[in-house]
């Protein structure tokens, strides 16, 4: 390398150091717009939303599986990656080629401010930030790399002055960048204006009751308990913004193929009388032994008692259910309309339903995986028919219909857990919700497979518990599970990846036994 090529080299890095500040600070004061805006449209939200959109059935199922309910956060981290990655590149262009560094920069953020506009929650004003952050980096850049230009007399060394006041400015501006968005944060006022009206609201009370027999829970250490703690309760969605939905201002519109469109706001549906019913819900994403499952209390009035002042006519098939936030599920109508307790819940677990569950109202439809059931934040149910609409997930690769497959799980002891010689027990979970649970197996080793012994069932719509006693003896051992429906069907042992319409398999743990 020649000594022009170094020195054009080292004076590439100040220019990428600068152009990366200039970045961080635009994306700051971006967020910050957005937050004093709309939080919606905050850039971050807008391209990551605009990606989870994009992305095929295998793409959500490698994201859960890599990253499991962390998944938003790794697409955020990943995309500021890619961000900083492209900054420097800009940074160098602008040093070596001005004005093409502050192009790419301003072109970030009108790229932005064109996927804001394709979002669901767009408004007019939704743009403003993504230009907003793009025209702040590329100004910044610009003026910080202009000062990096030779000076015309004195030939400057690589830690000059001018060197050292670029990379301080940049310091700066990374600093101000840093506070603007933790402003952003401490100023999304949408989220605590809603939390607070959640926080002040009270629930009507039940008129009919499921009784959770004290039976239900056996228990054991380790268990997963019968009702899943509402913290623990497992979440997924495609909102990198949790909507901020106040009961005021919702309402449901029931139209489509329907005699009558009925439009009902909060009030009359807490006038209506409640039910309370205890259902698993279980995401089509969870693997063999996963955790995308929980089971909760739910209060809400049948969705039946909705459609039936609706009247749906006779070509109906399905109900296309939307969320506030684009997000659509496709129901079977029947799956509606039979006697199931398919709820417009308002509550989860005695408290309003918490805003990353669908405050202040979402759909549990029992038998059926959450993405073609369980829209949370719902606004309208479209009842149409499967020939002329498809759900979210549908139209990127998941079945149309996804009814709950028959699973069981060993929860005790842990993968990687401490067993000691002598007696131990093998404790799990087991599941086809609104078929019902009538029998686990456990195998050991190569063993019989032997009959676990079951916990009274909640309902057919929840999962139930089972252990088997085991005398542990040194050494490796594995075991498997396997459940029997109550219509009388074994769970099949052939292994088969949760897209297109959910995960089979038997789960099976590895135990060392000193
Ligand atoms: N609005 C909206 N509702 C949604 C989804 C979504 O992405 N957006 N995801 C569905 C899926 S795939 C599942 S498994 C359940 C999960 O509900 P939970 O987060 O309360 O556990 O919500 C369903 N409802
Ligand atoms: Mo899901």
């Amino acid at each position: 390398m020649t000594p022009a090529r170094t020195r054009t080299r080292t004076r590439d890095l100040p220019a990428i150091v600068a152009a990366i500040a200039a970045t961080v600070l635009g994306a700051g004061v971006g967020e910050l717009a957005a937050a004093l805006i709309s939080p919606s449209a905050s850039p971050f939200a807008v391209i990551g939303g605009g990606m989870i959109d994009i992305a095929p059935a295998w793409g959500k199922d490698l994201a859960i599986s890599l990253f499991g309910t962390g998944d938003k956060v790794a697409l955020l981290v990943g995309i500021a990656v890619l961000l900083l990655a492209v900054a420097g590149a800009a940074g160098v262009l602008e040093r070596r080629r001005p004005p093409w560094g502050r192009v790419v920069l301003a072109a970030l953020g009108v790229t932005g401010a064109f996927v804001s506009l394709a979002r669901p929650e767009a408004g007019l004003l939704s743009p403003v930030p993504s230009l907003v952050a793009g025209a702040v980096a590329a100004v910044v850049a610009a003026l910080l790399i202009a000062r990096l230009r030779p000076a015309p007399v004195a030939p400057e060394t690589s830690t000059g002055p001018t060197r050292r006041g670029v990379l301080a400015l940049s310091g700066v501006a990374v600093l101000a960048g840093a506070l603007a968005a933790a402003g952003s944060v401490a100023l999304s006022s949408g989220a605590r204006a809603v939390s607070a009206v959640r926080a002040a609201l009270r629930l009507p009370a039940p008129t009919t009751t499921t009784s959770v027999p004290a039976t239900a829970d056996l228990g054991i250490g380790g268990l997963s308990p019968v009702i899943t703690p509402t913290a623990e309760f497992y979440r997924i969605d495609t909102a990198l913004v949790v909507p901020q939905v106040d009961p005021a201002t919702w309402s449901l519109r029931v139209h489509g193929l329907v005699e009558q469109e009925v439009v009902l706001r909060w009030d009359d549906l807490v006038a209506l009388p409640q039910k309370e019913t205890v259902a698993t819900l279980v995401c089509v994403s969870n693997e063999v032994g996963g955790d995308l499952i929980g089971n909760a209390r739910w209060l809400g009035v049948p969705i039946r008692d909705i459609l039936a002042r609706a009247k749906p006519t006779p070509e109906a098939d399905m109900v296309l259910s939307h969320s506030i936030d684009g997000f659509t599920a496709s129901t079977p109508l029947e799956a509606l309309t039979d006697d199931r307790d398919a709820l417009l819940a308002i509550g989860m677990n005695g408290d309003p339903l918490p805003l990353e569950h669908g405050f202040p109202v979402r759909m549990v439809v029992p038998g059926l995986y959450g993405y073609v059931s369980a829209t949370k934040w719902v606004t309208e149910l479209e009842v149409t028919r499967y020939d002329r609409a498809e759900g979210y997930w549908t139209s990127r690769g998941w079945s149309e219909r996804g009814p709950v497959k028959l699973q069981s799980r060993i929860d005790v002891p842990r993968a990687g857990a401490r067993v000691e010689a002598g007696d131990a027990v093998i404790a799990g979970v087991a599941w086809q919700t609104h078929v019902g649970v009538a029998g686990v197996e456990v195998q050991i080793d190569d063993g019989p497979w032997q009959p676990a012994t079951l916990a009274p069932a909640i309902s057919a719509d929840t999962w139930v518990q089972w252990s088997l006693p085991w005398t542990a003896t040194s050494g490796s051992h594995t075991v498997r599970c396997r459940a029997i429906s109550a219509d009388g069907q074994t769970q099949t042992p052939d292994r088969a990846a949760p897209a297109p319409d959910g995960a089979t398999g038997y789960d099976e743990l590895t135990i060392s036994v000193p």
